[in-house]
């Protein structure tokens, strides 16, 4: 760690005291969620950490530094601001050079907690390789972070607005292991199920985190995928979610929108189109990841310790 980083007073403690610690992105916060929803949510997400016996570290850029866990406060003016850069792998010197904030995406809070030595990471949804990348070549960076960085990724798979089947391919090529957590396919975010299958199941937060030791052991670079379905109850209706995301898209294409302002909109359109039933989900879906990753953060850090 250097000046460019500053971690809070409750992930000193934890490290002091050997608990695990589960990184938390902010792009969700500030970019992915509307405001009052961003900040009750990321408050809770935190909490389900803390009372499965981790401590929690949401990452963000504020004036410059990046944060390794951020106080209330700090939330809300995060969850508030309207003009927070999304940073990705490509923002970060950038913002941190020039002072400004930035809430992490995906790849920059991987490359964040990995600096932070943190080797698990909650988050909603990945970026993928969007549909149409045969020609736009739009594929989020978070797929080349997972390919260089170490650490584990807790998601509800990722989002039918994406090419599932190239997005696993890519993962594939790029030797990520994408790991189902009580399921053999790829959630998709909004529905528990798709038509790809994971490399592997597990059945426990214990067995995911013993792949994630053994692959540390090995000194395989790069990060994993823990794929958590959207849990039955807040899952949506496959048909009505698929015709809302392809009017999103078409709408996205009408409009012109492309590179980092693509995933936004498509969330954005998504949410007033839903009438905020995929807010709803989406707040279960990550809640439920808090739990399952804070439950793996635990489970290996048992095994290190
Ligand atoms: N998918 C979601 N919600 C999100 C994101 C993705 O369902 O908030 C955010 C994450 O921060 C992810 C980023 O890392 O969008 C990917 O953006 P892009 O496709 O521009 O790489
Ligand atoms: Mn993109």
């Amino acid at each position: 760690m250097n000046h460019l980083f500053q971690k809070s007073k409750e992930v000193l403690d934890a490290e002091k005291n050997h608990l695990p610690i589960v990184a938390l992105e902010s792009t969700i916060i500030a970019h992915g969620m509307p405001y009052p929803q961003n900040v009750a949510t990321a408050r809770e997400v935190e909490q389900i950490i803390r009372n499965a016996g981790a401590v929690p570290a949401t990452i963000a850029i504020l004036d410059g530094t990046i944060r390794i866990g951020l106080t209330d406060n700090e939330l809300e003016t995060l969850g508030q601001a309207e003009n927070v850069a999304k940073a990705s792998r490509k923002d970060l010197a950038y913002l941190t050079a020039t002072k400004q904030h930035g809430a992490t995406t995906v790849a920059a809070t991987m490359i964040c907690a990995e600096r932070a030595g943190i080797p698990v990471f909650v988050t909603g949804g990945i970026g993928g390789v969007h549909r149409g990348a045969e020609n736009t070549m739009d594929i989020s960076a978070d797929l080349d972070e997972l390919a260089k960085t170490n650490v584990a990724v807790i998601c509800a798979g990722a989002k039918s607005i994406l090419d599932l089947g190239r997005t696993m391919e890519y993962l594939e090529t790029k030797g990520v292991p994408v790991i189902g957590y009580q399921t053999e396919h790829l959630p998709a975010f909004f529905t528990q199920t798709s038509d790809y299958p994971v490399n592997f199941t597990v059945d426990s937060a214990q067995t995911a985190a013993a792949v994630l030791q053994d692959k540390r052991t090995l000194n395989l670079e790069g990060g994993a995928v823990i794929a958590n379905p959207i849990p039955d109850a807040h899952a949506l209706n496959e048909t009505y979610i698929s015709r809302i995301i392809n009017d999103a898209l078409a709408e996205a294409e009408a409009n012109g929108i492309s590179g980092k302002e693509t995933t936004p909109f498509l969330l954005q359109r998504i949410h007033e189109t839903t009438g905020g039933d995929s807010l709803d989900a989406n707040i279960a879906l990550v809640k439920n990841n808090a739990e399952v990753g804070a439950r793996i953060a635990v489970a290996l850090n048992d095994l290190a310790g």
